[in-house]
């Protein structure tokens, strides 16, 4: 068993949480993983408020268990979204993309758990005063929008810094990333790559196979002038959004490319000129499996590389290497 104060905060199993991606985390999905111990998150995106209060009727027949809902601060729906959650009862709020500091005070009111993905320890302190439940610090290895600082960087300078949990994001697939990240603090991780090829996962078969078959440096970080950097698969796409930078082009050149591309990506399966949002991680994910098998394969190995680690300090281990 893994025990951290998130089990107990969130009410789950093991302290894995699913992390939200847009136009991919639905309810099969996360049904799939709150089903098998994690916490199932379905991630708004940019999709209406209707779309979402869709998804969570069908959440709540397919699992009995706490889910999330993952709100995208830049949504245009985003204020909407807030009320949302509260009148269809979601127990646990992950915000992104954002500050949800003008939220808080009627989330808290509904009695849900708030847990913010921040890229800094400043955002981290903030929200800590204002009353979040735990902190998601997101390293810029992650897929999607991402900040400037490693996980390995930020969790525990956000660790020191504050006294609610903190859970890691950013990098994390199997059961040695997350004993890494135990060992800088944290009490929990978000892990979204490693869910992309989840049976459960209804993301289009073009981007989980593209995911299966990626390598360690098939990522790139697209925008960074922009102010919204987002890491993806590099593709004709990302090629474009390079020959951008080198035209020192406008943000709006940006932005027209960026409209609908993860869309393109996810449901209608246009891995070339789509937005693949992958974290750096994506080379290590090897095989379709069921979230169940992923979270007990995570599990399983976390506790190998754990016992691996305590080997180092064994006296007689020494001898056993000299063998
Ligand atoms: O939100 C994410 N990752 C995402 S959202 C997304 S949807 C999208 N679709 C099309 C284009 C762009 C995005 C895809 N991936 N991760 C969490 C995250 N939050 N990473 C960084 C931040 C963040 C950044 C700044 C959180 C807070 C923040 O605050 C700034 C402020 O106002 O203080």
């Amino acid at each position: 068993m893994l025990n951290t104060r998130i089990n107990n905060i969130l009410n789950i199993k093991y302290p894995i949480i699913q992390g939200g991606m847009a136009w991919i985390s639905e309810s099969s999905l996360a049904a799939s993983v709150s089903n098998a111990g994690g916490l199932g998150v379905i991630a708004a995106g940019n999709a209406p408020p209707d779309w979402l209060r869709e998804e969570i009727t069908k959440i709540k027949k397919l699992t009995n268990k706490p889910f999330g809902v993952n709100i995208m601060l830049m949504s245009p729906y985003a204020e909407e979204i807030s009320n949302v959650v509260i009148e269809e009862n979601v127990p646990i709020v992950i915000t992104g993309a954002g500050n949800p500091g003008k939220y808080l005070t009627k989330w808290k009111e509904n009695n849900i758990i708030v847990m913010p993905v921040v890229p800094t320890v400043t955002l981290a302190i903030r929200l800590e005063r204002l009353g979040v439940d735990a902190i998601i610090c997101e390293g810029t290895e992650a897929g999607g929008h991402v900040g400037e600082l490693t996980t390995m960087a930020l969790v525990p300078q956000v660790v020191d810094a504050v006294n609610v949990p903190v859970i890691s994001a950013g990098g994390i697939a199997d059961g040695r990333g997350l004993t890494a990240v135990l060992c800088l603090g944290a009490e929990g991780v978000q892990i979204g790559t490693r869910f992309l090829s989840a049976k459960e996962c209804n993301v289009h078969e073009n981007y989980k196979k593209k995911i299966i078959n990626s390598k360690d440096t098939d990522t790139m970080v697209t925008g960074r002038k922009t102010g919204h950097p987002v890491r993806v698969m590099k593709n004709k796409l990302s090629r474009k959004y390079k020959e951008l930078d080198k035209l020192n082009a406008p943000v709006e050149d940006y932005e027209k490319l960026g409209q609908g591309a993860l869309y393109k990506a996810a449901i209608q399966g246009d891995i070339d000129y789509g937005s693949v949002m992958a974290g750096q991680i994506a080379g290590l994910v090897k095989k379709e499996q069921s979230s169940k098998e992923i979270i007990e394969d995570l599990i399983k190995d976390t506790e190998n590389s754990t016992s691996n680690l305590l080997r180092l300090f064994n006296p007689n281990y020494k001898e056993a290497c000299n063998e």
